[in-house]
C-alpha cells in the first residue's frame, strides 16, 4: 500500500470522526460514536491501523508516526467533546432554574384545634381575672375523690368508670391531704389513677394558697366511656374557681354568661340556664346549658357542663373557713364548646388525626 493512500485514510478518518463528535446531540450519541471511531475490536481507526501493515517497508516509520498522531488527535476530539457536553448540560440546568417562580406550595402545620380553644378560653377567662394552673393527670385518691366529698362508697369511685393504675399503690398518708382525714381512710391503701376531673386541681390549689382565689385549669381528663359521636375516653375540661367573701351563684351566672358571650361572638345571641343537678362537691349544684340563635335563626341547647357553689365540707378539707368565705365551681367539657363553634358533629373527628379535617382550622 502506497504511504500517500495510506495518509489520506488517516486524514479523512480524522475529519469524520471531529464531525460524528461534534454532531452527537446527546451522552448515547457521543459512545455511540466512539465506539464506531475508537472501538477496541471493529473501531474504524483499528480497520484503518490494518493498513498500516500493507505500508512498503521503508515508510513504515513515518506512515507510524501518522498514525499515532492520528490515533490521538481522534481521543483528544473524543475528550473534548465530552467536557462539552458535561458543561453543555450543567449550563443547560442552571437556564432550567427559574429563580422568579413562586415554588412549591408548603405544607404548613398548624394548631389542632382543641388547642385554639384551650388557648382562647384562656385568654378569655384571663381578660376575666382568671389565672391559669396546671395539675397532675394521674392523681390519688385524695384530690380525685375523697377531697372532692366524694365517699369511700360512692358509685363515682367504681373501677369500670375510672381508669385505675394497677400497680402503682400509696403507702397510707402519702397523700398530703390524708394527714386530716379519719385513720380509716390512712389505712387504707390509696390507689392512683388517670383523673377523671379537672375539679383535683381545685383541691390542689386551695390546698396551697390561703383565699382568695380565682383561678381556671383546662387539660385532659380520662373515662373508660365507649366513644360515640359525643363521648370519648379521653377529653378536656376547662375548671373554675372564685374563693372569696360574699360570693353567690349570681356571680357564677355572670361569669358563665360573659365567658359564652366572649367564645361565641360573631353576632350569635348567647344565654346560660341553669338546672338544678348533683355533685358531691357543689352545693347547691347546677348542670350548665348555652342557648345560642344564630344569624339563620337557628336556635339550639348545648350541654356545657356542673357548676355549683364550693360545698363546706371541701372548703373544710382544705383547711378554709366556710364561714369566712364561699366560692363558685365550674367544670366544662372543652370539645363540646369546641364542636358547637365549628360546627363539629363527632367528636372523635377531633382525635382521628386526619390532615383533610385538621388543615381546615
Ligand atoms: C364533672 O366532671 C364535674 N367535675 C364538673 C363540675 C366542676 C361540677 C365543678 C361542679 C363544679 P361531668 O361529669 O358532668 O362533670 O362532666 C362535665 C362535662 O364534661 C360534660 O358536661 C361534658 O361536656 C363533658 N364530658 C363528660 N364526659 C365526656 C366524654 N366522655 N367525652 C367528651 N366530653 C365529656
Amino acid at each position: 500500500m502506497a504511504l500517500a493512500e495510506f495518509l489520506a485514510d488517516l486524514d479523512a478518518l480524522v475529519a469524520e470522526a471531529d464531525a460524528a463528535f461534534a454532531a452527537a446531540a446527546d451522552d448515547a450519541a457521543l459512545e455511540a460514536a466512539r465506539i464506531e471511531y475508537l472501538g477496541a475490536k471493529a473501531g474504524r481507526l483499528k480497520d484503518v491501523q490494518k493498513g498500516l501493515g500493507k505500508v512498503d517497508k521503508a515508510d513504515k516509520p513515518a506512515a507510524g508516526k501518522r498514525f499515532n498522531e492520528v490515533k490521538q488527535s481522534i481521543e483528544a476530539a473524543f475528550a473534548a467533546a465530552q467536557e462539552r457536553r458535561a458543561n453543555g448540560a450543567a449550563t443547560h440546568q442552571r437556564e432550567a432554574f427559574d429563580f422568579t417562580l413562586p415554588g412549591q406550595p408548603v405544607r404548613l402545620g398548624r394548631l389542632h384545634p382543641i388547642t385554639q380553644t384551650i388557648a382562647e378560653m384562656k385568654d378569655i377567662m384571663g381578660r376575666l381575672g382568671f389565672t391559669a394552673v396546671e395539675g397532675p393527670e394521674i392523681e390519688d385518691d385524695w384530690h380525685n375523690f375523697e377531697a372532692l366529698n366524694i365517699p369511700r362508697s360512692h358509685p363515682a369511685r367504681d373501677p369500670l368508670d375510672n381508669f385505675y393504675l394497677a400497680t402503682a399503690q400509696l403507702a397510707p398518708g402519702d397523700s398530703p391531704g390524708a394527714k386530716s382525714k379519719s385513720s380509716d381512710a390512712k389505712a387504707a391503701a390509696k390507689p392512683l389513677l388517670l383523673r377523671s376531673q379537672t375539679s383535683t386541681v381545685q383541691i390542689r390549689v386551695m390546698e396551697s394558697t390561703p383565699p382568695p382565689v380565682r383561678i381556671i385549669s383546662l387539660g385532659r381528663v380520662y373515662r373508660p366511656d365507649t366513644a360515640d359521636a359525643t363521648h370519648y375516653p379521653m377529653f378536656h375540661q376547662i375548671e373554675g374557681l372564685l374563693v372569696d367573701r360574699g360570693v353567690t351563684m349570681a356571680d357564677l351566672k355572670s361569669v358563665l354568661r360573659l365567658f359564652c358571650q366572649s367564645y361565641f361572638a360573631g353576632g350569635d345571641e348567647v344565654h346560660v340556664r341553669f338546672r338544678p343537678s348533683f355533685f358531691p362537691f357543689t352545693e347547691p349544684s347546677v348542670e350548665v346549658d348555652m342557648s345560642w340563635t344564630n344569624a339563620a335563626g337557628e336556635h339550639g341547647w348545648l350541654e356545657m357542663g356542673g357548676a355549683g357553689m364550693v360545698d363546706p365540707n371541701v372548703l373544710r378539707a382544705v383547711g378554709y373557713d366556710p364561714e369566712e368565705v364561699t366560692g363558685f365551681a365550674f367544670g366544662l367539657g372543652v370539645e363540646r364548646i369546641c364542636m358547637r363553634q365549628h360546627g363539629i358533629t363527632d367528636i372523635r373527628a377531633l382525635y382521628e388525626n386526619d390532615v383533610r379535617f385538621l388543615e381546615q382550622f
